[in-house]
Parts: structure tokens; sequence; C-alpha cells
């Protein structure tokens, strides 16, 4: 076997050259790749005892795409169009020998071969959309000569993989192997030469006619994907290819998919999500704990309180297989919190998501019990009932006295101080915040607490936790409202003062729906429910909110709370909101005004930014990237945005400081006052890194 360079290796077996990729963690078309497959293949067409060709890869993965962080590096050959054109042009039939997950560029890569044979896990995939880009490299022209525009439409869009058997089915690999695949791909590219076919995805035209005969489809596809994906370009460019390789020839198409591809990379969407790519995986590194830190096991969970959020959570952890006792109080409130969980994966197997004998073997994984001795045997106790301080740490000194030695003890609290909670025990090292966020079985994020005693193993053992159950995990610092909350407050804060301004709710929740959250703050209010920590009896209407649950609007759940809601939950304005606002603005002597969206989106984002700011000053985020990954995957922030801080960076610090002092100057409230970090940055012409 020969070094082509350091990441391809050159072999022959009997005729057949083999390029062997070893380019970790995924063999990304790095530089060296791209340069090692330009020779190995010119090196295999000129050497007359090789009749065909073999692209196989080492490690866990084929080419799982373009080397992302080459993306902001000046470009270094060889360029990858022209690699592919020498594969799609050779003389000798190549055969992409597939495992693992086959993206992007791989993929297109796979697709100059002329053949592409695959392990029956292999996955197949075309996701430059979740990076705010498009194929780039010919994969746009030529997935819909394989698999039809619809299927294409579908992949490059939604930027989900396909399974190989799916993919044999579409037709974009000729052979599913089952033994050994370098081994059945050599023997694959043997019979390949003595076809003396050469058949090249380019030259195939029969898949396209559909879409041809169909002049409504690409209308009937935007139409379908409209909602999903609001505010976002990639999605719209990706299919303006497709169209391109129906419509146009081959080589033109190639030219549409080049200049949608650049206009894309160029956009501020496209930085905005490769950032957010990176940020994701940051997130689950820890600096400060040792690479040998052991991990407790995780066997057995118990979750206490049956209600939404326990509910939830407890379907997390049996989604993965792992056995949860859920424990309440009574036994109308553990049957009514085991019916929810058992309706959900019935919705789900409706869907055809799962089978209906998953929904029986998860539902058989929950416990149910009114006794919080059935814990005792738990690896990890998760305490999920309401937020009240008393009652966490008398439920925190119950389970000191009967959680084995070893166990976890969690509290899913999503704003109270975990050292406190804590402090109600004989062994804080073993308490940790784990703030999942509703609905729990749906929502990514999970912020992980770290108190200040909480051991490096409890937190080692939950960030691995958290990929198992398929959240992503960021770990937070101990203050009122962690890193998400923290910052919404101040949001939701300046969302109550604009509505007592003159500005209406409907007009704020727009200029947030507008800039690409999915909801805005009194709609989300409203979903939440505003009777949080209200109760009747305590209630003195000092506050909107106070007077609307007064009224007994205490929002979705109840047909009416800012917004009135029709049987599909549809927000409605209503006069009573505003008449309240106007009310409680003349006792306050505020003149009521027409406000600009302008101010109110410059209200409503700079505290976010501010209290990030500080956020990190304090040490309560590891990373400005870390509060980004929690605003995308726990509140809505449009990705394409890249989250707060990102967002801050766009924008300019300075820009920042100087806005937050007009506001300080306009109102004389302290509220606005610059954080200290982000006056440093600003000074310096930085940027949050
Ligand atoms: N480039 C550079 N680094 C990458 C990478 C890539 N394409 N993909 C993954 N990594 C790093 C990642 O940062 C992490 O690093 C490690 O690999 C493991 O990743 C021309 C323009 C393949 C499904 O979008 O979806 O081709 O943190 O933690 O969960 O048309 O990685 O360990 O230092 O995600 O097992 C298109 C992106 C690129 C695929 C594996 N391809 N990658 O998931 O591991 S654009 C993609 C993934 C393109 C062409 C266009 C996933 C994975 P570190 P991981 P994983």
């Amino acid at each position: 076997m020969a070094a082509l360079t350091i990441m391809v290796d050159y072999s022959v077996d009997s005729q057949v050259a083999i390029l062997t990729l070893d380019n970790p963690p995924v063999n990304a078309l790095s530089q060296g790749v791209r340069q090692g497959i330009k020779e190995g293949v010119e090196q295999a067409l000129a050497d007359d005892d090789v009749h065909s060709i073999v692209l196989y890869c080492k490690g866990r993965t084929f080419i799982a795409g373009a080397d992302i962080t080459e993306f902001s590096q000046a470009p270094k050959g060889p360029d990858f169009h022209a690699v592919l054109k020498t594969m799609e042009d050779a003389s000798k039939p190549i055969v992409a020998a597939i495992h693992g997950t086959a993206l992007g560029g791989g993929l297109e890569t796979a697709l100059c071969c002329h053949y592409r044979v695959a392990v029956a896990d292999a996955k197949f995939g075309l996701p430059e959309v979740n990076l705010g880009l498009l194929p780039g490299a010919g994969g746009t022209q030529r997935l819909p000569r394989l698999v039809g525009a619809e299927k294409a439409t579908e992949m490059v869009t939604s930027g989900n993989p396909i399974s190989a058997i799916e993919a044999l089915q579409a037709g974009l690999i000729d052979r599913i192997v089952q033994g050994s695949l370098l081994a059945d791909a050599v023997a694959f590219a043997r019979e390949a030469a003595l076809s003396n076919e050469l058949p090249r995805v380019r030259d195939r035209d029969d898949k396209l006619q559909t879409a041809r005969e169909n002049p409504d489809f690409f209308t009937q596809v935007r139409q379908s994907i409209a909602r999903k994906t609001r505010g976002f370009l990639a999605p719209e460019y990706n299919i303006r290819c497709i169209e391109a390789a129906v419509n146009q020839p081959f080589d033109e198409g190639l030219k549409t998919e080049a200049k949608l591809f650049r206009e894309l990379m160029a956009g501020p969407q496209a930085a905005a999500q490769q950032y957010f790519f990176f940020a994701e995986r940051q997130a689950g590194k820890v600096p400060d704990i040792p690479k040998e830190t052991p991990e407790i096991p995780i066997a057995r969970v118990g979750v206490i309180g049956a209600g939404t959020m326990g509910g939830g959570i407890a379907m997390n952890m049996v989604n993965v297989g792992i056995p949860v006792t859920l424990v309440e109080t009574s036994q109308e409130a553990l049957d009514r919190g085991l019916n929810v969980v058992r309706k959900n994966y019935e919705n789900t197997a409706r869907k055809g998501r799962i089978s209906d004998a998953d929904v029986e073997h998860r539902c058989g994984l929950i416990n149910g019990s009114l006794d919080l001795n059935d814990l005792a045997d738990c690896d990890l106790i998760i305490e999920a009932v309401f937020e009240n301080m008393a009652v966490k740490k008398e439920i925190f000194s119950t389970l000191d006295g009967l959680a084995k030695d070893g166990a976890i003890l969690a509290s899913n609290t999503s704003a109270l101080d975990l050292n406190e909670i804590a402090a109600a025990t004989q062994r804080p090292e073993w308490v940790i915040g784990l703030h999942f966020f509703s609905p729990a079985n749906v929502m990514k994020l999970l912020e992980v607490v770290r108190g200040e005693k909480t051991s490096v193993t409890v937190i080692k053992t939950c960030m691995s936790l958290a990929k198992r159950i398929r959240k992503v995990a960021v770990l937070v610092g101990v203050c009122h409202g962690f890193v998400g909350n923290r910052i919404l407050f101040q949001r939701q804060y300046q969302a109550d003062k604009l509505a007592h301004e003159g500005a209406t709710p409907q007009q704020v929740d727009k200029v947030l729906f507008d800039f690409g959250f999915p909801m805005g703050a009194f709609q989300m209010s409203d979903l939440a429910g505003l009777d949080i920590g209200w109760s009747k009896a305590k209630s003195t209407g000092a506050t909107v909110k106070d007077r609307l649950c007064e009224l007994g609007r205490f929002g979705q759940k109840s047909g009416a709370g800012f917004y009135d809601y029709d049987e599909k939950r549809t927000p409605a304005p209503t006069p009573v909101t505003v008449e309240l606002f106007e009310e409680f603005a003349a006792k306050a002597g505020i003149t009521r005004r027409e406000i600009a969206d302008e101010e109110i989106l410059d209200r409503l984002l700079l505290p976010m930014i501010n209290e990030g700011a500080k956020i990190l000053q304090e040490r309560i985020a590891l990373r400005a990237s870390d509060i980004d990954v929690v605003y995308v995957y726990g509140y809505g922030w449009p990705v394409y945005r890249g989250g707060p801080m990102h967002y801050a960076n766009t924008i300019g610090l300075d820009q920042v400081v100087e806005k937050l002092r007009r506001y300080q100057a306009q109102t004389g409230e302290a509220f606005w006052e610059p954080s200290l970090l982000l006056l440093d940055l600003a000074e310096k012409g930085q940027g949050f890194s």
C-alpha cells in the first residue's frame, strides 16, 4: 500500500486499485483528501494492470462532507469540482464503498463514481441546508437524476439522511453488501470492469420526466415546506437548483447551482448556521473535567412528579430503554400522568413514527408508584414537582435518607437556587440541576445546572446521559433563571413595558415573529400559562397578568389570556388586554404613544444581549456560543441568525453599546447600563468570541 498523501493510501488488489481514505473523525474532504483522490485516480488510470477502482474509507464513516473548517480559509487546491470531473470522466469504472454516513460532498463524490455499494446500516444525505447552503458539487443536479425530483427535493430541503434500503429502492445505490464492505466492493469492481460500461449519473434523464410532466410540482413543494422554512434562504435556493436539474441541460444546471451556492455562502445566514454547527458541538465540552473522570452507569431512573414535566422526562428515558419509576402523591395524579404518556405515544404511533409494540414496550418501562422508597435502587432521581423551594428542599431531604449511595439527585427546577436545594442533603456533591424544557419529550435543550459542590463525576455522567437521550446539553451555573430564563426575564420585562407605553401585544409579538421566533412574548406567556405562581387567594390585582388571571384568563389552556383562542388555539387580539394596559398606564402616569417596530425590536433584543454578557462575566455560562445554543434550542431563536451573542457580533458591539446608552438616556433607567464585558469588548473593537 503506498501513501498518496497522509490521508489517502493507494493499493492494487488483482487489477482493482483501492483508494483508502483516512481523515478522522469523519473523513471530511480536506485538502489532503482531495489531493489524494485526484492523484490516486490519475495513477490508477495510467496503470494498464488496473481495470477498475474502489474508493473506500477507514474509520467510522465514508466521507461526511466538505471540511467545514476550511470554509473560512482561502481555498487550497485541488478544486473539488476538478477532482469530481476526473472521476466522472474516468475511462475505468469507479466504485464507492460506503459505510457510516455519506453526506454532503461525500455523497456528491459517490455520485461521481460509476457505482455505489453500501453496508446495510449506511446513511445517505445532502444536509447542506442545515449549514445555510446547498450541495455545491453537483449534488442538486445528479441526485434527482437517480432518485427523481420529488425524493431529491425532500432530501435537500430537509437535510435528512435516508437509509441504505431506501437508497437502494430509490436507485441511489447499486447494491447493499452483506459481507466485508471492501472485499465485496472489490468483487463488484471486478465485475464492473468486465461489463465495459461506464454509467455516468449526469447522462441519466429518465427520472426527471415525472417532474417535467407536473407543472405544479415545485409550487406544491414550496407550499408544503413554507411554514417550517419561514425566514430561511437555503431551502428555497435548494429548490431552485432541483428546478434547474429538471428544466436545464446538465452543465447549465451546474452553473445555476454554482451561482446560487456562492450567493448563500457569501450571506449572513450561512455564516450563522456554520457558526452554530460548531457551537452546538462545543457546548458538550467541559474544559475542567479530566478525560479520565469516571461516569456512573445509569441503568434505572426515578422521576418524582407525573405532571407535564415529569411525564415528559420519563418519556426521554424509556425512549432509549432506561426503565423509570414514576412517583406521585395520589393514585389519581399518577394515573393521569401515565395516561398522558400513553396518549403521547399513541399519537406518535398513529403518525407511523413508532409501532404499537413500541408504545407497549415504552409504557411498560414506566413503573408507577406512590412511595418515594421505591426510588431506593435508582441511579438517578429527578425531582419534577412545582416550583416551590420549601417543597423541593423537603423532597431532597427525604431523598437523602432513602437514595442509595452514589445515586445522582437532580432537580428539574427552572430558576431556583440549586445550592440551597443541595444544602438540604448531606451529599451536595451528588446534587445537580437537569432543567428540561416543556414539552420535555420534544424540546432538545437540557440546561445542566452545576452546583458549587456538584462533583465532576456527576457532571460528566449527566452530560453523557443528555447525549444518550438525544438532548443538547449546556452546562450552566447557579443564578436565578440560570442562562435561558434569566435572559428571557429581561425580554418579557421589556415586552410588558412596551405594552404599557402604547404597543399592543400583537405588535410586540409580530416584531418577534417577523424576526424569526416561532411566536412572540405574549403568545409564549399564554402557552406557558399566566397562572404559574399565581393564586386566587393571594392575588392583589397588582399587574395586568394578575388581573387577567382574576378574570380566569390563564392563557391557551383556558381559551383566553393575553389573547382569545378558538378551538384550534388560534390567537385573536382582544380589547380586554389593551384596556388593562391602558388602565395600568393611566394609573402609572404613563402617556401612551405609537412605538415603531425598530424600537420594539431593539428593546426586546438588546437587554437579552446585555444579560448574556453579564452571564459570561459571572461565569454562569462557559462560552458565548453556549448562550446561543440555549436560545436556539430552548427558545426558538432562528438558527439563521446564530443566537443572541452571534447576532450581537453581526451588529457590532459598539453599536449595541451605543443603542443601550441611547435607551438609558431616553428612560433614565439603570436597566440599560451596558455590562462591563460588553463595554470592554466594544472598546477593543472585539466581539463575543
Ligand atoms: N467538517 C469538519 N468537521 C466535521 C464535519 C465536517 N463536515 N463533520 C463533523 N465534523 C467534526 C465535528 O465538528 C466534531 O469535531 C467531529 O467531527 C464529530 O462530529 C461541497 C459544501 C457526520 C453525522 O453537513 O452531520 O459538503 O467536536 O460530534 O454526532 O456540497 O458530524 O470532535 O472536534 O457531529 O457522530 C456537509 C456534518 C458539509 C455533515 C457525525 N456535511 N457532520 O455525527 O459526530 S458541507 C455535513 C455531521 C458540504 C458540499 C458541501 C455529523 C456526523 P469535534 P459529531 P456525530
